[in-house]
């Protein structure tokens, strides 16, 4: 499979994944997909991946320090939960220790703050008790995710570096290729533009003497273009388009759309994301808003961009089987 993508990928990625170590649980996690990708082809079940978090970008090769940006993992979070509630298998590509589907309601939480050793004098044996009050709502919480893990339907990768997250994305897409228009992506992670290459990179950490500090970086290959040319060519491609300025939403939303030929774009701003944005398609522009009212009643805008997203899904998969 490697040697094959390698062929397809274009120079620039080559050169890109030749520079850079494979993530640790690489083998382990190609495997994972296959089985997971096949598993769900078979039983015509629609699947889609879902990236989730920030990347880190390291500054040395022995890294003590990196580059970061602001993302949860939110958005990802609960964005995977409102898939497998419409009946998606998930594959959750997600940087390590941000949210994650279910757990995510007690992220905030101090898990022995809520539990309790109790000494059950018949048998002398020790067990624990959960403070339900503490974890608000954890019996449903529980039994969903237990339904989900019963079935099969949720596939948790983990990545740290930006290095791993492209490995492991175009493995993905690799995978995800058996699954042909059934497959979705859903690129939800705060990716970084820019990175050291390794062979640029200083070994050792670099010290506290360089003042100013400078660095060089260079831009990372643009992943859209193999990912909906090469890897994964059938499928329905979501990226998401983050900005601060609202004005420029519209515009660089249509500018990815006609740069990449892909079907979505989900454009939000860094302040306004958890009650707005605008979904762009070649041929259509729809603003999904949560209202204040909705804000207070606990409402999620990813159920709204979820549903929406699922009836394109569900037009594209209509349209690949009778193509005009
Ligand atoms: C997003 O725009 C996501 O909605 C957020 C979610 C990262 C803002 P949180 O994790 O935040 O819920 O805290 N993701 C894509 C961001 C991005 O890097 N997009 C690239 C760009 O804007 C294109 S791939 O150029």
């Amino acid at each position: 499979m490697a040697a094959e993508a390698e062929a397809e990928d274009g120079p620039e990625w080559d050169q890109f994944f030749s520079d850079c170590a494979p993530p640790p649980n690489a083998a382990a996690s190609v495997r994972a997909l296959g089985e997971f990708a096949a598993q769900h082809a078979e039983q015509c079940r629609r699947l889609v991946l879902v990236t989730s978090g920030g990347t880190k970008v390291p500054l040395e090769s022995r890294t003590v320090r990196y580059l970061d940006n602001f993302s949860s993992g939110w958005r990802g979070a609960v964005s995977a939960e409102h898939f497998l509630q419409l009946g998606y298998a998930v594959v959750f590509l997600h940087r390590q220790r941000s949210l994650f589907p279910f757990s995510r309601r007690y992220s905030g939480l101090n898990l022995l703050d809520a539990l309790k050793a109790v000494l059950d004098v018949g048998t002398g044996c020790w067990r624990v008790e959960a403070d339900q009050a503490a974890l608000p709502g954890i019996v449903p919480t529980l039994q969903r995710y237990a339904a989900v893990r019963e079935a099969g339907l949720l596939l948790p990768l983990e990545f740290s570096t930006l290095s791993d997250y492209l490995y492991l994305l175009r493995a993905a897409a690799q995978a995800l290729h058996h699954n042909g228009p059934k497959a979705m992506f859903y690129l939800a992670a705060a990716v970084s533009d820019f990175f050291i290459p390794a062979s640029e990179m200083p070994e050792h950490k670099i010290q506290s003497g360089a003042n100013p500090l400078q660095l060089s970086m260079q831009m990372v290959p643009k992943m859209l273009t193999p990912l909906v040319k090469d890897w994964a060519p059938q499928a329905f491609v979501t990226s998401f388009k983050l900005e601060t300025d609202s004005s420029q939403l519209l515009a660089r939303a249509r500018k990815a759309l006609a740069t990449y030929r892909h079907q979505v774009v989900v454009a939000n701003t860094l302040e306004t994301r958890r009650v707005y944005v605008l979904i762009v398609t070649e041929d259509s522009q729809v603003d999904i808003k949560l209202s204040e009212n909705e804000v207070q009643q606990h409402h999620e805008i990813e159920e709204k961009i979820v549903k929406h997203l699922s009836e394109c899904h569900t037009n594209f998969i209509e349209k690949s089987k009778n193509p005009t």
